[in-house]
């Protein structure tokens, strides 16, 4: 599957070594992930915001799964989440229930697929079995 990877970038970078192993995990068991780069602990801003936005909206178009790590609030992860959506993507939101609440406008909507975990080897467990049935 072409997997689109969502996780903060400018909403704050504390959770990229969790991205890098999430990333690493999809590609190992066989997906292209199409955002690698948002598990890039070196990441630099080389490129304009219109290119990035043209870039990551046509490749949510080109995808067939979302994932989503949205323990750290990230406006851009909201709105690809609400973008996905309209293109009928499949959503799969993880985030660490000890330390933040997901926002209501994404619980409260039946479309998405939660998945609170209360730690690491949690959250692996429910990714595999989400790529088992997707
Ligand atoms: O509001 P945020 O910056 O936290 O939004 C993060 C989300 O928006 C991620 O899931 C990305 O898919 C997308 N995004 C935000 N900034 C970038 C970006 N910056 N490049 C690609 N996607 C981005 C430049 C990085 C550079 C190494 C090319």
């Amino acid at each position: 599957m072409n997997i689109y990877f969502a996780g903060s970038i400018r909403g704050g970078r504390q959770d990229a070594a969790l991205y890098h192993r999430i990333i690493e995990q999809l590609k190992s068991q066989g997906h292209r992930v199409l955002t690698e780069h948002v598990g890039d602990l070196n990441l630099v801003e080389s490129r304009g915001d219109k290119d990035i936005y043209a870039q990551d909206t046509g490749w949510l178009r080109e995808s067939d799964l979302l994932i989503a790590e949205c323990t750290t609030p990230s406006l851009g992860v909201g709105y690809e989440l609400a973008y996905a959506e309209r293109f009928e993507k499949p959503c799969h939101l993880f985030y660490d229930q000890t330390k933040c609440n997901l926002s209501a406008m994404l619980t409260g909507n039946p479309y998405f697929f939660i998945h609170p975990y209360k730690s690491e080897e949690e959250l692996f467990e429910r990714l595999h079995i989400v790529l088992q049935k997707n």
